[in-house]
């Protein structure tokens, strides 16, 4: 506690984290700038979007805004599912990356073993999540399609658009592909994450596959190591 209240004191007599000294908040469209620990208030002293009070209980270091440091800041971890205290996870086949830029697009494999039946299909739902520019992976979907199946005679009738296999007989291998491009979204300068989740599910509506990834958007010329995180709005939680 004594080197937080030191810290505290240190960033207020420097007059960081408090909200009149720091001029006015940038437009709403270009989002409260790169997370790099110096934008704390006293709340939220790294600025990673966890109050202080919060780290403390969970154990994050409420000064570091990724405790674990894997590249991910502690806020987005917890948003995600993941442990901000593990660093490694998220694990990379995990995450994939699309390039803040109009031409960039990217396609997402999966891949599920099945047995017979009648039917099985695929779904895309982006996670909702707290975003700036109101952004989250469906503003980049583009649409998910059949790829192929394995061994492709075990199948009736493959339904590429429509990310469907009809009359699935013995064990196979479905493909699955989820596909996304940036075009014309709002470029924000700074590294976030939109998770999403894609389901393979039989015509009975049994789930056989649930994938949990992450769309993670960056700015051209940057990395997940060498990019800044778009900063936290509206306080911490
Ligand atoms: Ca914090
Ligand atoms: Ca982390």
């Amino acid at each position: 506690m004594d080197r937080l209240f030191t810290l505290a004191s240190l960033l207020l007599a420097l007059g960081v984290g408090c909200g009149d000294d720091v001029g006015p908040p940038p437009p709403r469209d270009q989002g409260p700038g790169i997370l790099d620990g110096s934008g704390g208030t006293p709340d939220d002293l790294d600025g990673d979007g966890l109050c202080n009070t919060t780290e403390m209980a969970e154990g994050t270091d409420p000064l570091n805004p990724d405790s674990d440091g894997d590249g991910f800041p502690d806020r987005a971890e917890r948003t995600f599912g993941f442990d901000p205290l593990d660093g490694a996870f998220p694990e990379g086949e995990e995450v994939h990356l699309l390039r803040e830029t109009a031409t960039s697009t990217l396609q997402v494999a999966f891949e599920q073993i099945v047995s017979a039946g009648d039917e099985y299909g695929g779904a895309f739902d982006a996670v909702d999540v707290f975003d700036l520019a109101d952004q989250d992976a469906a503003t980049f979907y583009r649409g998910s399609v059949a790829t192929f199946a394995e061994p492709p005679e075990n199948v009736a009738e493959l339904d590429e658009t429509g990310q469907t296999f009809r009359g699935v007989v013995g064990r196979t291998l479905l493909g699955f592909e989820v596909r996304f491009a940036f075009e014309d979204a709002l470029p924000r300068g700074c590294i976030r994450g939109y998770p999403f989740v894609y389901t393979v599910k039989r015509a009975d509506g049994v789930r056989v596959a649930i994938f949990r990834d992450l769309l993670l958007v960056l700015p051209m010329g940057t990395t997940l190591e060498s990019g800044g995180w778009c900063a936290y709005d509206g306080g911490c939680i």
